[in-house]
């Protein structure tokens, strides 16, 4: 493959819009496009960042039209560009499509104008799976995230961490180029290997974040039959989704459906209540319930506060889930609203220390109980201070090839191992950091990556 040919690509979704995009880059390619313009000569003699209306013409008139015009290297690929704004319609679409094949543009492979961004410098490889992040991005905060990305919030963090590292090189090449001299420098180097440990550690932190916000997070609603879980599954979805009564055992089969919360992407499952049965189906409803609870982050787990078990046996019920499943436990005091001030001690007036009070009928306490969910899939609050944060497994390996080999230089300094040995990690660090970048990159790198991208982008 040739990386400065004509391409062009559908930008926007197959489907009936307004508008839509269909995008040409390469050399040549306005040239290439102005026979097919009812203006030829006014499209090639726009200059950048000109929007030129006119029809798109075949055997009969293609579609009416804007082009809006890029000339090299002020485009999104560096290349001379241009962005046909057509009526959305995919028929409409496919015919521009089928007349740029035969006026000599090549179908634009997945992800390749972001690839020729890449490759003229526009983007790093950090900024450019930004790119592919931030359409994915599904809540307000990965969206976000994605554009602190974009604008190279990651490429800034990773090229501070090389900076650390240049004195370390620095007295790794002296000692190479004059072995006979007694370089002594060691002090300088290892204080700079633990700062460059330390950023990137830290950055490789963010990752869990990253990834939960990338992915979303499975929640489950948990506790005995009647205990309302459908009822509260429903509030937080705010639709009726989930069969409610006052049947014990009303559900049977789990029911997950996707909910933003605070920002984060979650996965809420309503799952069978717990209790002793021999009947099979609701057994086979229970171990479901368990296996839930056994994956998900967080279980919100209620307790019928209009009539509670005993406080023996809500801490022991409490205990054992957090055992069995693992994730964080977020107790929750449900049906306050049936609660009464003074009466009976066992209804407890008062929401017992570690709940959440709420009502699934007036909605009290649902504001809490989001604020507590979202500490709990989301510990790291200070997050929105940390601009830097990567969703993206390939980078998250890089860091830890590249901290596994500062580590080993750490190791090496300490122990006065020869500095030619030290340089053979210190290169593995440094050549990790560049991939992270793409300041190293090979065609297998590049390809696997934006092969994941979609058409036009
Ligand atoms: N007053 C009051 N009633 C509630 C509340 N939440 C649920 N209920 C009632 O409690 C009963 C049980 O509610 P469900 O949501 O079906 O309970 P569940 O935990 O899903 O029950 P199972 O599916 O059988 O395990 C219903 O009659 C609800 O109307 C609440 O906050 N206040
Ligand atoms: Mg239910």
């Amino acid at each position: 493959m040739t990386y400065d040919d004509p391409i062009a690509a559908a930008a926007t979704p197959f489907g009936r819009s307004a508008l839509a995009i269909v995008r040409c880059s390469g050399e040549g390619c306005i040239e290439l496009l102005a026979p097919a313009f009812n203006r030829p000569d006014a499209l090639r003699a726009a200059k950048g960042h000109t929007v030129l209306y006119g029809r798109l013409l075949d055997r009969d008139v293609v579609d009416e039209l804007t082009a809006i015009v890029y000339r090299a290297p002020k485009s999104y690929t560096g290349e001379d560009s241009v962005e046909l704004v057509c009526h959305g319609n995919p028929v409409t679409i496919e015919a521009i499509l089928s007349l740029l094949r035969r006026l000599g543009f090549r179908a634009a492979e997945p992800g390749e104008f972001t690839l020729r961004a890449f490759l003229a410098g526009k983007l790093d490889l950090t900024q450019a799976e930004a790119v592919a992040e931030l359409i994915e991005s599904r809540t307000q905060r990965s969206r976000v995230l994605a554009l602190h990305r974009l604008s190279g919030s990651v490429a800034q963090r990773i090229n501070a961490v090389k900076h650390h590292l240049v004195d370390v090189s620095a007295a790794v090449e002296i000692h190479l180029d004059y072995p006979e001299e007694d370089s002594g420098e060691v002090e300088a180097p290892i204080a700079a290997v633990e700062a460059a440990i330390s950023d990137l550690a830290r950055l490789g932190a963010t990752y869990a974040t990253g990834k939960r916000l990338r992915d979303g997070v499975p929640v489950a609603i948990a506790g005995r039959t009647n205990a309302g879980k459908s009822s509260l599954f429903n509030l937080l979805l705010r639709e009726d989704r989930s069969i409610v009564s006052e049947v014990h055992g009303t559900t049977r089969d789990y029911i997950e459906q996707g909910i933003e919360l605070n920002g984060v992407p979650v996965t809420l499952y309503d799952t069978a209540g717990l209790r002793e049965t021999v009947e099979q189906i609701e057994s086979e409803g229970i171990r479901r319930s368990e296996q839930i609870m056994a994956n998900a982050a967080a279980v919100i787990y209620l307790v019928d506060g209009a009539e509670p078990p005993s406080e023996d046996r809500w801490r022991y019920e409490l205990e054992a889930v957090r055992q069995r499943s693992g994730a964080t436990v977020v107790p929750v005091w449900h049906k306050i609203d049936l609660v009464i001030e003074g009466a009976q001690p066992s209804v407890g007036a008062a929401v017992p220390e570690g709940f959440v009070g709420v009502s699934s009928v007036t909605g009290e306490g649902l504001d809490r109980l989001r604020e507590a969910l979202r500490e709990a899939v989301l510990p790291d609050a200070g997050l929105e201070s940390e601009a830097a944060v990567i969703e993206s497994d390939r980078q998250k390996e890089l860091i830890e090839r590249a901290l596994a080999a500062l580590r080993s230089v750490r190791a090496g300094l300490h122990d006065d191992v020869p500095l030619d040995l030290i340089a053979v990690d210190l290169q593995d660090a440094l050549s990790a950091l560049g991939e992270i970048t793409g300041e190293v990159s090979s065609d297998d790198i590049l390809d696997a990556m934006f092969s994941k991208f979609c058409v036009g982008k």
